[in-house]
């Protein structure tokens, strides 16, 4: 038990200094990075590919994008012509998260230097990658309705550490008896000054409010 735990400890000291020179390789290159995570299924490839559309080509933008298998979403991200690199972790022993290392690969075979945004959509769970600093400027958390409200309560450090929240599938919300003030109290119970974006890629209700504030990220760490 004790070896397992300093295991553990040791591949986050070790991940924490990969993200620092992470840190200060994506200073170099002068681009806003966003760590995107949830659930498999709450909907971060879909609301990517509506963002993707309304901020390119004015803001320069690459996707790192990471499964277990598949280029799945690779493909329907490079759909809307954005660079993108996909990471199987099914080669690396099928990890669930995504680590600085990993990440610093494939952001030098993007090329950031010639970006002012980059973003991470992350392995779907709403644990591991909690926990995996990739030296990123922001974490967003999306939650789907249709996950269920307790879910920041259950699984409470993603909520903690995240910069933003996504209350994600909102048109499905008539549909449904899932409370969304519910949702985001307890959001809030977990990170009162968290704020919480209600968003919708299918009826789009709430995409310009989250694309106003990457748009604004992007602005204020970039100068551009
Ligand atoms: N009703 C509704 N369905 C959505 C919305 N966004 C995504 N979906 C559907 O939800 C399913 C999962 O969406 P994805 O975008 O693949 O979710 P993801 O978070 O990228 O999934 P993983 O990468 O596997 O973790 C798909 O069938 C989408 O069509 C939404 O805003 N409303
Ligand atoms: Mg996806």
């Amino acid at each position: 038990m004790h070896m397992e735990i300093d295991i553990q400890k040791n591949v986050l000291a070790a991940n924490e200094a990969d993200a620092a020179k992470n840190r200060v390789y994506f200073k170099s290159c002068n681009l806003f990075v966003l760590n995107m995570m949830s659930s498999p299924g709450s909907g971060k490839t879909t609301l990517l590919c509506e963002t993707l559309a309304q901020l390119m080509p004015e803001i320069r933008i690459g996707v790192i994008v990471g499964d277990i298998c598949t280029d799945n979403d690779a493909n329907r991200l490079e759909a809307t012509g954005v660079k993108t690199v996909q990471i199987n972790t099914d080669q690396f022993g099928g990890d669930c998260h995504l680590d600085a290392h990993l990440i610093r690969h494939a952001a030098e075979e993007l090329g950031c230097e010639d970006l002012d945004l980059l973003i991470v959509e992350n392995i779907g769970n709403l644990v591991c990658p909690a926990e995996f600093d990739i030296g990123e400027d922001a974490k967003a958390v999306l939650l789907s309705v249709t996950e269920g409200e307790d879910k920041p309560l259950k699984y409470p450090l993603m909520f903690q550490v995240a910069t933003i929240a996504l209350l994600n599938k909102v048109d499905l919300l008539p549909y449904l008896d899932f409370d969304a003030d519910l949702a985001v109290e307890n959001m809030k119970k977990v990170q009162p000054a968290l704020p919480v974006f209600k968003t919708s890629a299918k009826s789009k209700e709430g995409l310009d409010a989250w694309i106003d504030w990457l748009r604004q990220q992007v602005m204020i760490k970039t100068g551009r």
